[in-house]
Formats: structure tokens, sequence, C-alpha cells
């Protein structure tokens, strides 16, 4: 596999159904001929799929839906199969299935530091996303198996795991972003937009011309796509042309219909339309990041839909967010540890690793500091601390995250064991903590109080559970393992004679 190369990378597989045929090959898909209802089953049987980190469900025939339309169920999750455990996140990002999860964190950051890679336009003709052309009378988004995903939620939403391509005004900027979108009706979709994240940025910009936002919503697009658009990379960048340097070859876009906007040729689905200033619909409520049960829903702009372009037998993936791990950790919370990483290691701070905890539904993000880390900043950990936190908690990439356990690269920070075992005895109960008022915040953990959602303001906190500033290195505390534990010699011929006293 070669990630710098120019041309072909055979690593970089380019449609959802290339995807799903890699996946097969590891037996981490499972057909479902049985006939299934997309009114709460398909996410049940998703959400059932995950709890047991089973195969992902590609749901092949659905009641009232036409033969041949697919939809597709935890398409980010992970593997009970412990070889292959991250191999849905690892094959997408064009790594091997067996890849180790901190390779997709180095391969993400690593691209960051290379120069932007710009898409390539091919022909329409033949581009398998126009296929099928809808428009105006033919325009019916119930023809496609949207999901109603939980039992709280305030409709179907047909964009979980899909890409917002949006253009500003000028051309200068395409952002492609997820930001979950709820079916309305044949033609009308209601549409998140927070305001701080980018589809909110350029979404002003249109406002501010008195235009309504051009958009085109690209669904079953090439898997490493969801993963760059759940990547708080900077304003003014193009996902489109960060995955093209990712991958050392461009992207393959065709002109949308009906809208100024370049999208993926083999996308399973596009959705193309306007998004209004003034019109609004219900929206919501869906059940979150935090694994928690949606709440209530509120007004939210309307997309109209101008023309939907379609593969034939198309397929529609979908993420069912909830409790951990779902595509909501492994989608955000991964790129986000890249972007932390590069982030801090631009700015030299000594940072060996970052991962953000799937299991604490990404409301961890974990540090590893080199173990050097002292001697290099000459600072103690406070102080260090203090640095780390200013920086990632004035960052975009900080504004979902609210706890950080800073430790030392002794820890593997992938392994939750490891890393509950390193917080709990090495952060002092009374002083290891180091606080952040007032820092802005999503308004999404259950932990936030009341007013804090409104103001989007909470005070944050790194817990220090450094060691190197407390002790030499010569009596740093060290784990009792195999590793640290006995002599070299004697764990060496336990580990060789493992078969021979009989374990398997
Ligand atoms: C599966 C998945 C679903 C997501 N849903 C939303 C969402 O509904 N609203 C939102 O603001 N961010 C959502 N995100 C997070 C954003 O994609 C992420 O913050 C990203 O950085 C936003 O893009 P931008 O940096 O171009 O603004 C989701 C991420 C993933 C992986
Ligand atoms: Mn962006």
């Amino acid at each position: 596999m070669d990630l710098e190369g120019q041309g072909r990378n055979p690593a970089h597989i380019k449609s959802l159904r290339d995807f799903l045929a890699a996946l097969q090959r590891i037996d981490e898909v499972q057909g479902i001929d049985k006939e299934v209802d997309w009114n709460l089953e398909m996410g049940a049987i998703t959400r059932r799929s995950m709890d047991l980190r089973a195969p992902a469900p590609l749901f092949n025939k659905i009641k009232g839906i036409e033969a041949g339309f697919r939809a597709f169920g935890a398409p980010g999750g992970l593997s009970a199969n412990s070889k292959y455990k991250y191999s849905r996140v690892a094959l997408a990002l064009g790594l091997p299935a067996d890849a180790p999860p901190l390779k997709v964190v180095e391969a993400l950051k690593k691209a960051r530091s290379k120069p932007p890679l710009p898409p390539r336009i091919v022909p329409s003709k033949g581009a398998p996303c126009k296929q099928n052309v809808l428009l105006g009378e033919e325009i019916d988004l119930l023809r496609f198996p949207t999901p109603l995903i939980h039992g709280a939620d305030g409709g179907r939403y047909i964009q979980t795991f899909g890409l917002n391509i949006v253009r500003t005004p000028d051309g200068s900027w395409t952002n492609w972003s997820i930001n979950r979108m709820m079916q309305l009706d044949r033609n009308r979709i209601a549409c998140l937009i927070p305001p701080n994240q980018h589809l909110g940025i350029i979404h002003a910009k249109w406002k501010e011309r008195g235009e309504p936002t051009p958009i085109a919503v690209a669904l079953g697009v090439e898997p490493g796509l969801p993963y760059v658009g759940g990547m708080p990379i900077p304003e003014g960048m193009d996902e489109a042309a960060f995955l093209g340097a990712y991958f050392g070859e461009p992207l393959e876009l065709v002109r949308a219909e009906t809208v100024e906007i370049d999208v993926p040729a083999t996308a399973e689905i596009v959705i193309e339309g306007h998004i209004s200033h003034a019109e609004t619909a219900m929206e919501g409520p869906m059940d979150e990041y935090p694994g928690y049960v949606g709440e209530s829903g509120s007004p939210k702009p309307v997309l109209t839909v101008s023309a939907i372009t379609f593969r034939t037998d198309p397929i529609l993936p979908f993420s069912t967010a909830g409790a951990p791990v779902d595509e909501n950790h492994t989608g955000w919370g991964i790129p986000h540890a890249a972007e932390i990483l590069h982030l801090l290691q631009t700015a030299d701070f000594p940072v060996g690793a970052c991962w953000m905890v799937l299991e604490s539904a990404c409301h961890w993000l974990v540090i590893a500091a080199r173990t050097d880390w002292h001697e290099m900043t000459g600072l103690d950990s406070r102080a260090f601390g203090q640095r780390i936190g200013e920086l990632i908690f004035s960052s975009k990439a900080g504004f979902g995250i609210a706890k950080v356990l800073l430790i030392e690269n002794d820890i593997n920070v992938t392994d939750v064991e490891q890393v509950v075992w390193a917080f709990a005895s090495r952060a002092h109960p009374s002083h290891g903590e180091i606080y952040f008022n007032e820092e802005a915040q999503n308004s999404l953990p259950v932990f936030l109080d009341s007013g804090e959602k409104f103001t989007y303001r909470t005070t944050k906190v790194i817990h220090n559970a450094l060691l190197a500033d407390r002790f030499p290195v010569e009596r740093r505390p060290k784990r009792s393992d195999l590793e640290n534990g006995w002599p070299a010699s004697i764990g060496r011929q336990v580990i060789e004679n493992w078969r021979a006293y009989g374990y398997r």
C-alpha cells in the first residue's frame, strides 16, 4: 500500500459497493433477506448488531419499498472479532483490515501536513450516481428506505452518514460535513445547522446575500468521506481535497444537475436543493452521541429538493446514534483525535498519541505525552497541562470536548483498561485537576447545567495523570506487568512455553 505516491492507489476504496465487498471478504457484513420494516425495525436490528459487535446489517428487502432499494446499518461500527475490531474504519481509510486504530489517527494526522489535492471532475455520462435522475414531479424522497431509527425520534432521518456539500457564494471554499437531516415529505427535508459548524458558516454567507443556500447531500459515498466529513479541519479547507491528499490521488466528482456543486461520481444517492432562510419545520429529537434517548425537537430550516439522482438499486447507509460505540464515536472521535494531535505536534508539544475513548461516547479525550515531556519542556505538569488545555479548548476540535485525560506514553491510549487504571491511580484526588472556565461547548452532554445548554459555555478540565515531574526517571512508578515485573528471560520463557503448560 502506498499512501504517498501519485496515481492509482490500490488501497483507496472508491465506492460504498467496493467497501461492502471488502467487508464481506472478512465476514463483517450480514446480508438480511427477510423483509424488514424501515419503521423502527431496521434501527433496532442495527442497535443490537452494535451491542453485540456483530457484522453490519445490509437490509436487502424493505417493507413497502421497491425491490432492489437497500439500506446499510452500522457502517462504522466495531467488530467482536478482535483482529478486525476497527476494520470498518481502517478499510474505509485505506489501511489493512487489521490495522491498529492509532495507525488511523496517525495517517489522518500526517495528511494534515500535505498540500491539498483538489478533486478531478469526470464526465457525468457513465457516472454511477447519474444512472437515475428525478426532476420536477418525479422527485419523491418517500421512494427511499429512510429509517425511523429510534423510538423517540421526531421523524425519519435520511442523512446520518452522508456528506452535506455546500460552497461559499464566491466559490472559494466547498465544505463537506455530516450534519443530520430529517425527511418531511416527498421533497422537503429539515436540517440541523449549528451556526459554528462550517455548514452554518456557509449558510450564513448565503443569507447575507439574500439567496437560499444551494446544497448537495451525497449518501452512500466512498467510505473515507464520512471520516473527513466528521473531522474539524480548518475553515476554508475543502474536505474532498484533504481526502485527495490523504490518498495521494484526487477524488472523482461530477457536476450536480440543478446546483453548482460537484458530487462524488460513485454516490448511491444525491439529493440536490436549496435551504431556505425563512421556512422552518419541526426537527428532532434524535438520540445523540452522548448515548441518551432524545427529548424534544425544535424548528429548523427547510431544504426543498430540486433533483434526486441515484444508482440503480441504491443503498442508503445510516448511523444508529446512541450508547457507545457507533459511528458518531468512530466517525467523530477518531478524526477529532487526529486533528488535535496535529494541532499539538505542530505547536511542538512533546505528545506521542491522542485518542478519543470510544467507550466514553467521546467524553474523554486522552493525550499521551512523551515520557520525556518534562525534560523537553522544563515545565511542571500543571503548567504543561495548562498550555495543552489552552490550545485544545480554544480550537474548533475542542468544542465538544470538556474532559481531557493527560497521561504518559507508557500507556496504550486505545486500551480502555489501561487508561482507566492510569487515570484512577495517577491523578491526585484534590489537586489533580486543571480547570478552564467559560469555555465554548456544544449543548449535548447531560452533565451540563441547564443554563450552560443555552450559553454554550462550561468549565472544562484536564485530569493531570502525569508522573515525570514528580519522579526522577529511575524512581518512576512502573506498571507491574509481565514486561516490568519479571526478568526479561523469565518473561520470554513463559511465553515460549505457554502451550507446553497446557494453555491453548
Ligand atoms: C455519524 C456522524 C453524525 C454527525 N452528526 C452531526 C450532527 O447532526 N450535527 C452536527 O453539528 N455535527 C454532527 N457530526 C459532527 C460533525 O460532522 C463534525 O463536527 C464536523 O467537524 C463538522 O464539519 P465541519 O468541521 O466542516 O463543520 C456528526 C459526525 C458523525 C461522524
Ligand atoms: Mn469543514
